[in-house]
């Protein structure tokens, strides 16, 4: 842990150059907004961005995912832009890594890892940073095997062997953190999993893609002071905060991580706990940066997460936001058409808002008689019940 870490901040001043390898028949346009979406991770992580190379192939290359020409140019542009460190867009495995670091003389990373780096940097919380140390962990580990398997390859034809040994040593103390981490996170959850059910007021979780103005709508509707910034994950330590509805119904508004394309799934495996607040939530709010040129690969994305999640069967009130742009604004009669009974507002301006908290109210579970609020019953136990009336 401690090691990657060190490798964030020494990445920090690094110029990087972007390589995309577009498989089989991927769209053009999606494939170059993921590279757009990658500049942005990049930038968020402190790389400087030199270019970009894309090459179009129907299988990745086992041995440098690229092909060789394309290899001779991403040298040829690593020196010329005196570039330190290649990011690419697709999934590399161990060999791939090492193979183009050797062949370039730079540092080699993939969307995962600058995910993993950009998480590691920005959570606060005990809790987050636990979480992201395991996907990390998790994530070398998975290297590691397959380091040790190529270097019993490598070993057995006389090209490298001994220089293997420090990363074996490595690896039983990772496995030992990695189970001590998993262990702290389940007690977490399961203190967690108490309170929720000890709640007094219903959940609503405000979802959505990165940067789509999750946090700035909880601060709009709650005053809450949630940390906003045009980055993206700028959120990892999540807020709660309770809503009042015009009706005189209250609940707990909670503001959550943002979903991306291809998210590392040790990042949702780590990320659980909090992602289960979600799954648990008694309604969605579900926002979407209507100005986005992808607005809807966004909401495709989403609605994919959500169900692997397990929380596509919740009621979801769909939230377009960014009304106040041009470009939203330009989109809102085909997004309407789309998506029948879907809001449109900016939380910047508060335009809409107000609306937002009726929908809110009488979409939430209507009560067949008054919940009495401080007595001893707790949202969940009452809605359990039958009506009794
Ligand atoms: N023009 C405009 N910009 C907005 C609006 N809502 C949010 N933004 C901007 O969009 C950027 C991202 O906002 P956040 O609230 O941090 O977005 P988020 O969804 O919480 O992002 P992550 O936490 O990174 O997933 C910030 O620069 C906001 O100021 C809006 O209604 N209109
Ligand atoms: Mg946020």
């Amino acid at each position: 842990m401690a090691t990657s870490l060190n490798q964030s901040a020494r990445r920090a001043a690094e110029r990087g150059l972007l390589v995309q390898v577009i498989i089989g028949r991927q769209c053009k346009d999606s494939a170059a907004d993921s590279l757009a979406e990658l500049e942005r991770l990049a930038d968020t992580a402190g790389v400087v961005v030199t270019g970009s190379i894309t090459q179009r192939r129907d299988r990745p290359d086992p041995a440098f995912l690229i092909g060789h020409g394309k290899l001779e140019e991403v040298q040829l542009a690593c020196r010329a832009a005196k570039a330190d460190l290649l990011v690419f867009d697709n999934d590399l495995s161990a060999v791939q890594v090492d193979n183009l670091s050797a062949a370039v003389g730079a540092d080699v990373m993939d969307r995962t890892e600058l995910i993993l780096q950009i998480f590691a940097r920005r959570a606060r919380s005990a809790e987050a940073q636990m979480q992201v140390e395991l996907a990390q962990l998790q994530y070398l580990s998975s290297r590691i095997q397959a380091t040790e398997k190529q270097a019993r390859f490598r070993g057995g034809i006389g090209a490298r062997g001994p220089g293997e040994k420090p990363f074996q040593l490595h690896k039983a103390p990772m496995l030992h953190r990695i189970r001590v981490l998993k262990r702290k996170l389940e007690e977490i959850q399961e203190r967690r999993s108490r309170t929720r059910e000890g709640r007094p007021w219903p959940v609503v979780s405000i979802v959505g893609y990165t940067n789509a103005g999750k946090s700035t709508l909880l601060n709009a509707l709650t005053g809450a002071g949630a940390y906003v910034d045009d980055r993206l994950f700028a959120t990892l330590d999540t807020k709660s905060r309770l809503l009042f509805m015009p009706g005189g119904r209250k609940a707990i508004l909670t503001d959550t991580v943002g979903f991306i394309r291809n998210l590392p799934h040790g990042l949702v495996a780590s990320f659980r706990s909090t992602l289960e607040e979600i799954s648990e939530s008694d309604m969605l709010l579900i926002v979407a940066d209507a100005g986005h040129a992808y607005a809807g690969e966004h909401v495709s994305v989403v609605r994919g997460t959500l169900k692997e999640m397990r929380a596509d069967r919740i009621p979801a009130l769909w939230v377009f936001n960014k009304t106040d742009c041009a470009e939203a604004r330009a989109r809102i009669p085909r997004l309407a058409a789309e998506h029948s009974g879907a809001l449109f507002v900016s939380a910047l301006t508060g335009e809409g808002v107000d609306a937002l908290k009726l929908r809110i109210e009488s979409g939430l579970p209507v009560a067949a008689r008054p919940f009495a609020e401080g007595g001893n019953d707790s949202w969940r136990e009452w809605r359990k019940r039958p009506a009794d009336g």
